[in-house]
């Protein structure tokens, strides 16, 4: 059994019990999928995510990617190529992909569940095998020509790369230097250095790398609208003649050390500096780079917050097993008695405290990127909120923060607990938890850090939309909350979730109020800076604890129903997590109200020195 434990039953509960895809298929709304091939692509994706995909994880981290300077080249275990190569073989990164390029149509709730196993199971493999859903950016902002190129591409099986990041640009990508410089034959010579790329170069998985890079053209403007992204692939390739072609002037020269996720190599990536120029392509022939790369970003945030969740989930449900096992102390009631029989550690009610609190963050997390893979699809939005295209357009985009914000955050924050409940034993290499921490703490920084995702969820998905998808969104769970069918054996949780959304409510007037006050006075601004992240938190625990509550709704009801053993336990469990979370969690943003009320300038007008 290797590392990973996948949560089958609760993606299956989201998928066809809370969004009801099934409906959908049945309509024939994704062409021949049905609920049967879809429950079994599911279940082979556990075999393989808990199996052979899986099965590298701690040697890839003992024994990660080495580089060669000599030959700019990456190579990487043998045991990460194989599990690489596992998933790859099985296809379903083809899931969701446009049909042109390959793809087969699904529900993008259902693609992200697939998704979700092999983040959790192997993520720095998932994410060498970005080219296929890469290739489908370009192809929707590309030339006609490009969108052959995209089709070859996925068909040859490319690897790719998002390249913006530069020494002096990471938060703020405006700040890039690299240059772009035209050339007589429509191509540019892209000039500069870049660091921190994922996946630049990768051993012999594929046999060409496409790199969507973020130059400046030679006169173009300051800051991210003087960016234009172009198509630079490591080899030259003849797209007529379908022929590869010589070394493109694109070469990698320096890999990091870091803190986890070693088997994803992180590659300065240096443009034009061996004599030989790097040849690239503007994407769609039009100056609108960081428009066309925020389309891989919003994929790669998307990606991000899911691998985040899966991984807390796992390592819940490892902590979990060793909770059953694990025999230590006797029943706290009985804590006098020496001679009382010793109990498992699941007896304590500390360590049901952090179960508990895991469960709620792993299951409330995954319940909320599925609620957001559902905008992603106008149909299965339509079905859950009632959106129509454009405002689930807007759901998708205001969600997106916080499923990578918020999901990374708790992530990293409740794995400790998931170590906790080993003891000293989590602590080893014996088990996965401190790999796990390690290879999650990267998903709180890039991408965007929580801060950057902070502002863009209050600056740009709220202020900026005017509001419209916060309104829709809270006007969901205003309706779940007014619901004539509400279960009375909830009223006391909705009645916590109602006071949560006018907490949450007030702390958006509140930073509307200090952002409109900036127009006079703009160090007003610095108090959106400083209320802004935890403002993202609370909102997400509100959304946490809505989905947590409607699932709940829909246990209940199961049970009454009458389940058999195995189900009634999973759904008593549903209505146990939800009635935690609002209880031990809920009334907490009530504080987060007040502190967010008060926010001051003291911390801002204090002299570094005094620091
Ligand atoms: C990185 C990669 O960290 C790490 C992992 C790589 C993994 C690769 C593998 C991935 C696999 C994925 C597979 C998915 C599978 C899917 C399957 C599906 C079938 N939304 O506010 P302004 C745009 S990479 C949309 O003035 P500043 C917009 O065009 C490095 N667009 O910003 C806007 O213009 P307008 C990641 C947005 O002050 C323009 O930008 N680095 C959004 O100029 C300017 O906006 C980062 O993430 C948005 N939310 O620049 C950088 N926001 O306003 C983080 C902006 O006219 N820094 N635009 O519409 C930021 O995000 C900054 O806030 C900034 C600021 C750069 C945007
Ligand atoms: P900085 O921007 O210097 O941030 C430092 C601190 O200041 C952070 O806490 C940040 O939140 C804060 N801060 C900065 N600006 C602001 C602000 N305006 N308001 C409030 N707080 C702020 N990049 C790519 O292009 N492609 C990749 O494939 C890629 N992969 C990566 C893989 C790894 C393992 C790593 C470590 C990075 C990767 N990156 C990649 C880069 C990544 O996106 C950046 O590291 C990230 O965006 C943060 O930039 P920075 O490291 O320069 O930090």
């Amino acid at each position: 059994m290797g590392h990973y434990k996948s949560n089958l039953r609760d993606l299956e509960f989201n998928l066809f019990e809370v969004l009801r895809i099934q409906t959908l298929l049945e309509a024939g709304k994704f062409g021949d999928l049905d609920e049967e091939t879809s429950r079994g692509i599911l279940a082979e994706v556990k075999t393989l995510t808990e199996g052979p995909a899986a099965e590298s994880f701690a040697e890839t981290d003992r024994t990660p990617p080495v580089f060669d300077p000599e030959t700019h080249s990456v190579s990487l275990p043998e045991g990460f190529k194989k599990a690489f190569n596992s998933w790859y073989e099985a296809g379903y990164w083809s899931m969701g992909l446009e049909e042109e390029i390959g793809g087969t149509p699904a529900p993008r709730a259902l693609s992200w569940a697939v998704n979700e196993m092999m983040l959790g199971a192997q993520p720095a493999a998932f994410m060498y095998a970005a080219g296929p859903s890469f290739a489908g950016v370009l192809h929707a902002n590309g030339t006609d020509e490009q969108k052959q190129w995209a089709a070859t591409i996925v068909e040859r099986g490319w690897g790719a790369t998002m390249v913006l990041t530069e020494p002096d640009a990471g938060s703020d990508v405006g700040a890039g230097r690299t240059k772009a410089i035209k050339q007589d034959d429509g191509s540019w010579h892209i000039e500069g250095v870049k660091r921190f790329i994922t996946s630049a170069d990768s051993d012999d998985l594929f046999e060409n790398i496409f790199h969507l890079v973020l130059a400046r053209p030679e006169g173009a403007g300051p800051g991210t609208k003087g960016l234009s992204l172009f198509f630079v692939p490591k080899f030259h390739f003849d797209f007529e003649k379908n022929e590869m072609g010589e070394r493109n002037g694109v070469f990698v020269t320096n890999v990091e050390h870091k803190m986890g996720l070693k088997a994803s190599a992180t590659c300065e990536l240096t443009f034009g500096g061996h004599g030989v120029p790097a040849k690239g392509w503007l994407v769609g022939e039009v100056h609108n780079g960081i428009a066309q790369m925020f389309d891989v970003i919003e994929h790669a945030r998307m990606m991000v917050g899911t691998k985040a969740i899966a991984t807390l989930s796992t390592g819940y449900l490892n902590a979990l097993a060793y909770a059953k096992e694990r025999v230590q102390g006797a029943d706290l009631t009985q804590m006098t008695d020496k001679t009382a029989p010793r109990v498992t550690i699941t007896h304590h009610p500390d360590v049901r405290r952090a179960l508990a609190m895991q469960k709620a963050y792993a299951e409330g997390l995954r319940a909320v990127y599925l609620y957001t893979a559902a905008h992603q699809d106008d149909v299965v939005a339509e079905q859950i909120s009632g959106a129509d295209h454009e405002l689930a357009h807007r759901v998708n985009d205001l969600l997106l923060p916080i499923v990578k914000g918020v999901g990374s955050e708790r992530a990293y924050q409740y794995l400790t607990d998931s170590l906790q409940t080993f003891g000293g034993s989590g602590f080893l290499q014996d088990y996965p938890i401190e790999q796990y921490i390690r290879d999650a703490k990267i998903d709180s920084l890039y991408e965007g850090t929580t801060a950057i995702q902070a502002q863009d969820f209050f600056f740009r998905k709220i202020a900026r939309d005017r509001g419209v998808a916060l309104a829709h969104v809270t006007g969901q769970i205003q309706k779940f909350l007014a619901s004539d069918s509400a279960d009375e054996r909830l009223k006391s949780e909705r009645a916590l979730l109602a006071t949560a959304l006018e907490d949450v409510q007030a702390m958006t007037a509140t930073l509307t109020g200090f952002l409109m006050g900036a127009q006079e006075q703009p160090t007003e601004l610095y108090k959106v800076g400083l209320g802004s992240v935890r403002f993202l938190l609370a909102f997400g625990d509100l959304l946490i604890g809505w989905r947590l509550l409607e699932q709940a709704e829909i246990a209940l009801a199961a049970l009454d129903a009458g389940s058999d053993a195995k189900d009634k336990a999973f759904y008593e469990g549903k209505v146990a997590v939800a009635g935690f979370f609002a209880k031990n969690v809920l009334p907490e943003l009530t504080a987060v109200r007040s502190i967010v009320a008060n926010v001051d300038l003291d911390i801002m007008e204090l002299d570094e020195a005094a620091f």
